[in-house]
């Protein structure tokens, strides 16, 4: 009998680490972040509307959006999006990128530093993620006589995909995410972002 009560309190006591462990992992999040998670004790801002990077002022000249986005909301600029466009009867140039200002990061794809990856929701950013040189392509295409063509990166036409994003401060890092839409190939729109309070290193 004793032998059989010791062990229903070993199985009890491992059952309550178990779960206060789970509880630990669903609320803090101090060292990573899940693509799409808005849980609570995450920043989060929502565009609404959401924010278009298209000047429709444009004609034959060289069209230029940008953006800056402050992730973590301290008042400093994290992330800058630059968008250009231009047309001509012999060549049209469309670059969407990401400039990771200070000493952030954007997650890219394994085989370009300069590539952003497109994360499904639910996909883990930490700092095992793939981070990449300062200045990113989100998507580039470039026509001249309507022939010769550059094309790189992913976003064309994407929806539903995140951007995995790192900030790094003094004594802070905050990892985050950040959902964008590319319609057709030139025109990039912010629709939210989030982001963790601070994991201290
Ligand atoms: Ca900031």
């Amino acid at each position: 009998m004793r032998k059989y009560l010791l062990k229903l309190l070993a199985i009890s006591i491992i059952g309550v680490f178990f779960i206060s462990s789970c509880e630990k992992d669903e609320t803090i999040y101090q060292d990573y972040i899940i693509a799409g998670s808005i849980t609570d004790g995450l920043i989060y801002h929502d565009y609404i509307p959401d924010d278009t990077l298209y000047d429709s002022q444009y004609k034959s000249d060289m069209s230029n959006v940008e953006r800056d986005l402050d992730i973590n909301h301290d008042g400093i600029p994290d992330f800058k999006f630059i968008s250009n466009f231009s047309e001509s009867p012999a060549h049209l140039r469309a670059m969407n990128r990401i400039i990771a200002l200070n000493n952030n990061a954007i997650v890219t794809v394994i085989f370009r530093s300069d590539i952003i990856d497109t994360l499904m929701q639910g996909a883990r950013i930490d700092a095992n993620s793939n981070w990449g040189v300062s200045d990113c392509m989100l998507y580039y295409s470039s026509f001249i006589d309507y022939q010769d063509d550059v094309i790189e990166g992913l976003w064309k036409n994407v929806k539903n995909r995140y951007i995995g994003v790192r900030v790094v401060t003094d004594d802070n890092i905050f990892y985050g995410w950040i959902k964008v839409e590319m319609t057709s190939f030139y025109i990039t729109i912010i629709k939210e972002f989030a982001c963790t309070n601070g994991a201290h290193e």
